[in-house]
């Protein structure tokens, strides 16, 4: 029987199952990206996204929204029940969107914020002079190494001295490893400074305990809900109880207007499912696969930014590979890898050419690929940057890869055959 979508408006419906091709037969291994359950999608796809609902449950500005303040009651419980947090908003649109509602609550424009530098790990939200961070406020950044390519907290404790930040945020968008957030805080209460983690990498493995917390340490703690949380696209601010009022202000009407209630339904989901035992052995098997990942291709020849990884991603400097992370996204696009380029730490090129590629497991091992897949995908990653621009040799590769996705069912049950 055919979809609703397939009958009314076909153009849409193709692309739709296009990229849903495209997501059962490759691999997905963008660390920001997940493939989130039939439940999640179900729940974003809902009647929900009919209502209007400005304002916060039981205290909105329109009519009808005693149904809504249910879903948005339960996300923030199931959230607070999944983080150990005294406070949520799950509200905010975006990961970035969170951040700058966070901003707002804490500080005014002009204010010195510290963050980690994009171009060795940060995030654009943290301070890059093209985002708003870095436009409305006087930014001091701090780095990596040279030598372990690790958060140096002589750096960081040195930084907030001289420069005495009215806020300090600890996060990542490209750091493999543990952050040490106990040693944030002190540095931040030395300054007096108020500390913010963005968790929007880690969140799953932080709920599922296996990657350190931040709740306790910091005021407030951002994340996205689509990376390791497997939830929607979208994001959440939690923080402590003091800060709640200000929040709330700033993300309404300060940002938003009215919350997507279908998305925050989504959400409540996807805390549901990061709440069951199962997630836990999930999140142990995200880490286990980058782990055997980064092994398996340093075992190749590859070099690995800090030498491994404690997270679910890692970072493959290409330098002693002789290519480029633009060339090498291109070439493992060729044979449906999905990875992107990214700066490593001290990178001599551009943003737009990279010296390296990001990965990461988190979509993978959604799917259940496990260590004994990792080591093929190595060897397939190899095989395609050995291989680039040998149209045949590429063709193979990319056979090894639809096969191996076939493998493991994704969205089967959405594949139309015409
Ligand atoms: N763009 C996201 C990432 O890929 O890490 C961060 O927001």
């Amino acid at each position: 029987m055919k979809s609703t979508l397939q009958t009314t408006d076909p153009a849409v419906f193709k692309i739709i199952q296009r990229e849903t091709e495209r997501q059962e037969f490759g691999l997905e291994m963008i660390p920001s990206e997940n493939y989130v359950s039939e439940a999640v999608l179900e729940a974003n796809g809902s009647v929900l996204t009919n209502k209007y609902a400005e304002g916060l449950p039981g205290k909105r500005y329109y009519g009808g929204c005693h149904v809504v303040d249910e879903i948005e009651d339960l996300a923030r419980e199931r959230c607070k029940q999944l983080f150990g947090c005294e406070f949520v908003n799950v509200q905010p649109h975006s990961g970035a969107t969170a951040n700058q509602a966070a901003y707002e609550s804490v500080v005014s424009f002009g204010d010195t914020v510290m963050g980690m530098r994009l171009d060795q790990g940060g995030h654009l939200t943290h301070g890059s002079p093209v985002n708003f961070s870095g436009r409305n406020y006087k930014i001091v950044a701090y780095g990596v190494r040279q030598s372990d390519q690790q958060v140096d907290p002589d750096e960081v404790r040195s930084l907030a001295l001289q420069h005495r930040p009215k806020l300090i945020i600890v996060g990542a968008s490209a750091y493999p490893r543990r952050f040490d957030f106990a040693m944030f805080r002190k540095v931040a209460d030395e300054v007096g400074a108020i500390l913010l983690a963005d968790i929007a990498h880690y969140a799953g493995l932080v709920a599922a305990g296996a990657y350190p917390s931040p709740i306790q340490h910091c005021d407030i703690v951002t994340t996205t809900t689509h990376k390791t949380l497997r939830g929607p696209r979208s994001g959440i601010i939690m923080a402590r109880e003091a800060h709640a009022k200000a929040i709330n202000k700033s993300v309404f009407p300060g940002l938003q207007g009215g919350p997507h209630m279908h998305t925050i339904a989504a959400k409540a989901v996807a805390f549901g499912e990061a709440l069951r035992p199962e997630f836990k052995d999930y999140a142990r098997r995200i880490i286990e696969n980058a782990q055997t990942l980064a092994a398996e291709l340093q075992r190749l020849g590859f070099t690995i930014v800090s030498g491994g990884t404690d997270s679910h991603l890692l970072l493959v400097d290409l330098r002693p590979a002789d290519i480029t992370g633009k060339d090498a996204e291109k070439a493992l696009d060729a044979v449906g890898i999905t990875v992107n380029k990214n700066t490593i730490p001290f990178d001599p090129q551009p943003p737009t050419v990279c010296s390296g590629i990001r990965m990461g497991t988190p979509a993978l091992t959604t799917r259940g690929m496990n260590q004994a897949d990792m080591k093929s995908i190595a060897s397939f990653i190899r095989e395609a940057i050995d291989a680039r621009g040998q149209e045949n040799k590429l063709n193979s590769v990319r056979d090894k890869v639809r096969s191996l996705s076939s493998r493991y069912p994704l969205y089967r049950d959405r594949l139309v055959r015409e």
